[in-house]
């Protein structure tokens, strides 16, 4: 991933989004996204798409395209085209009802059968605790949470609130930057030379506006 020419790379990043119906998944997506959430294209396998653009540095833009089941969540798994290619997940339950959170095992299997990165190894997976901000949400521990991490394969952590706007970017910037890390490594066992399909040069810089990565996987609102 040098950039010894000067110019701007693009690259474009899938990413999932899954978890039990009414974790908020979909109001995640639209708080990210913000005003560029588009809900004109429905797919027939019944997936929302949504495409977030950052100018990470001088150097590198990426998109993001976020995929929401939308409403498959009642099938407790996906097919193989919903995972094809994705990069990186987000594993979602609602803070306030534990079942989800059960669940959330049974959803990270299911990305771990179905999706691989091209090297083979597991797709990075961040675990998100949302609804934080309700009274009646029920925070475990830290060190609880780690552990459940390390043992399940997340990468990482975030109680967020979708309508308080807590932790989403921390979240989502610290996906982006394992994503980033992969891509890198996988450049590097490939050799530079051979470009990937899903990079695209440009001759122009953008305006950075400079998402700082969080620097830790575990966040409490
Ligand atoms: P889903 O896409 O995972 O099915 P949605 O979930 O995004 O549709 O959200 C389900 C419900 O939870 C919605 O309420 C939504 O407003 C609410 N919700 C989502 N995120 C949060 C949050 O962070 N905090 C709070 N308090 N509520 C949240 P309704 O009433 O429309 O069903
Ligand atoms: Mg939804």
């Amino acid at each position: 991933m040098s950039n010894t020419g000067g110019e701007v790379q693009e690259y474009l990043y899938k990413i999932l989004v899954v978890g039990d119906i009414g974790t908020g998944k979909t109001s995640i997506i639209k708080r990210y996204v913000h005003n560029i959430f588009s809900n004109t294209y429905k797919s027939t396998i019944g997936v929302d798409f949504a495409l977030k653009v950052l100018n990470w540095d001088d150097n590198i833009i990426i998109r993001l395209q976020l995929w929401d089941i939308a409403g498959q969540e009642r099938f407790g798994s996906m097919t193989r085209v919903y995972y094809k290619e994705a990069v990186g997940a987000f594993v979602v339950y609602d803070i306030t009802r534990p079942p989800t959170f059960e669940a959330v095992q049974k959803w990270k299997s299911d990305i771990e059968h179905k999706v691989f990165l091209p090297d083979e190894r597991p797709i990075p997976c961040v675990l998100l605790a949302n609804k934080c901000d309700l009274p009646s949400a029920v925070s475990k521990s830290k060190e609880e949470m780690d552990q459940y991490c390390q043992e399940n394969g997340f990468i990482g952590w975030f109680e967020t609130s979708a309508k308080d706007d807590k932790n989403i970017n921390e979240a989502a910037n610290f996906l982006v930057k394992k994503i980033l890390e992969n891509h890198a490594e996988m450049n590097k066992q490939q050799g530079e030379e051979q470009p990937r399909d899903d990079v695209v040069q440009f001759s122009e810089k953008p305006q950075s506006q400079n998402p700082k990565p969080s620097s830790s996987g575990g966040c409490q609102c």
